[in-house]
């Protein structure tokens, strides 16, 4: 038996959904970033920084989202969803995958500014200006890499589920109407069975509380 250790809507969302396109069971151990519940031993002890996503499996507990993805994809290769060393598409696979970080390391920095400073008046209204013009442009760079449907001219890889799982934080921070493909592929990731399952396995997220946040004045 797997154990995901999961907060609602961060990166083990990735993992969730991946575990659903493959059919396989584990057990959820839910986490609260505001409650701090992975900054603990026993969370330091399946996360050396106290992060998530972990997961537990074969006696091994894993850590980074990328790389759970990738040695999931690789266990189960019946399901299509790794582009194998020697195909033709392993660089554009590679390339989403680890691109997929830049773009979710800026929301992490968004929220963390805007959600998570325990006295938000000293949040910087130029460093959110400049996190949300770089977030903007990593969404920029986002369009130009979908082939189509998908990341990948072939069709549904992990690289969409590392990919597709950063646009759910999109409404808050930009406008899709400025991004109508990216709000077009989101719609198709949403539309899989597969998500559906993982979102109503996801929980209540803790993030945020309003619709959209905009740059504040300055
Ligand atoms: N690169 C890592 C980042 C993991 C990460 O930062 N996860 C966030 C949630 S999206 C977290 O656990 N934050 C809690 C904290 O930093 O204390 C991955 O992809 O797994």
């Amino acid at each position: 038996m797997m154990r995901l250790h999961h907060v609602p809507m961060s990166r083990s969302f990735r993992v969730l959904w991946l575990l659903e396109e493959l059919g396989l069971e584990a057990e959820l151990v839910m986490h609260s970033i505001r409650g701090g519940t992975m900054h603990t031993p026993e969370g330091y002890a399946v996360s050396p920084a106290g992060r998530v996503p972990a997961l537990e499996l074969d006696g091994e507990t894993m850590f980074e989202s990328g790389a759970i993805v990738q040695t999931l994809v690789e266990r189960h290769p019946d399901a299509g969803l790794e582009r194998a060393v020697g195909d033709t598409e392993r660089p554009a696979y590679l390339q989403a995958m680890w691109f997929s970080e830049t773009m979710a390391s800026l929301i992490e920095q968004l929220n963390m500014n805007h959600l998570f400073l325990r006295d938000p008046s000293l949040a910087s209204p130029v460093v959110i200006k400049l996190l949300t013009a770089r977030f903007k442009s990593t969404l920029r760079g986002a369009d130009t890499m979908l082939a189509g449907d998908w990341v990948l001219p072939s069709g549904f890889s992990a690289a969409d589920i590392m990919f597709g799982f950063n646009l759910r934080a999109v409404p808050y921070y930009a406008r899709f109407d400025e991004f109508p493909r990216l709000q077009g592929y989101l719609g198709r990731c949403a539309a899989r069975p597969a998500y559906q399952r993982a979102l109503e396995k996801d929980g209540e997220q803790e993030f945020y509380t309003k619709d959209f946040y905009p740059v504040p004045e300055h």
